[in-house]
């Protein structure tokens, strides 16, 4: 059984319900797998591309047969679905859905590197997962709430929940 934490922004279009077609997707491909599912968060853009705020959510999810790879396969799975487009590094996207652990799993594949090797300088990812699994652990990092209390995260909103 593997147990993943995936993040998930929408900045593009109905960005609510963008996060909640992934989600309804992920419930749908491995029933009973879902686990957890933050609130829906409101987040200023990080990066150096100037765009509107991000729609931001956590989720927990497990399988007894994906590993690593699988769970990156579902997330670009999940992107396509949502018709989104590669262009702009770190610009706006309909679906932005990233692997931020797998059990504790280690790793520094450019296709995969784990933990997400942003997410500890995240407020955005830190936060809702945060709701979620408040004893969280970041591999290599630390405790999740630690991490966020040396993050600015005075600029995210909870927004209700998806669905
Ligand atoms: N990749 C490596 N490790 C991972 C991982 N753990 N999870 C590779 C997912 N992908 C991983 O990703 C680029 C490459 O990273 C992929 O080939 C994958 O194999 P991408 O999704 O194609 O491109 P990207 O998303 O534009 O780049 P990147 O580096 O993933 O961007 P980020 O870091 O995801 O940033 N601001 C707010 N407030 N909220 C957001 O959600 N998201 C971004 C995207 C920027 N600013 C944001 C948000
Ligand atoms: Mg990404």
């Amino acid at each position: 059984m593997s147990r993943a934490v995936l993040s998930l922004g929408s900045n593009l279009g109905d960005r609510r319900q963008h996060l909640a077609d992934a989600v309804a997707a992920l419930a749908k491909w491995l029933p009973g797998g879902v686990i957890a599912v933050s609130s829906v968060y409101r987040t200023p853009p990080w990066g150096p591309v100037p765009q509107d705020d991000y729609y931001n959510l956590a989720m927990i999810a497990s399988s007894p047969d994906l590993d690593a790879y699988g769970w990156l396969d579902l997330c670009r799975e999940l992107e396509s679905d949502a018709g989104r487009v590669r262009d702009i590094r770190w610009g706006p996207r309909t679906l932005d859905a990233d692997v931020v652990v797998v059990d504790d799993v280690v790793s520094q594949d450019p296709d995969l590197t784990l933990p997400h090797p942003r997410a500890h300088e995240r407020a955005f990812v830190l936060l809702p997962w945060a709701e979620i699994d408040p004893d969280a652990v970041l591999p290599d990092r630390g405790p999740v709430l630690t991490l966020l209390a040396g993050l600015d995260s005075a600029d995210i909103s909870a927004v209700g929940h998806v669905g």
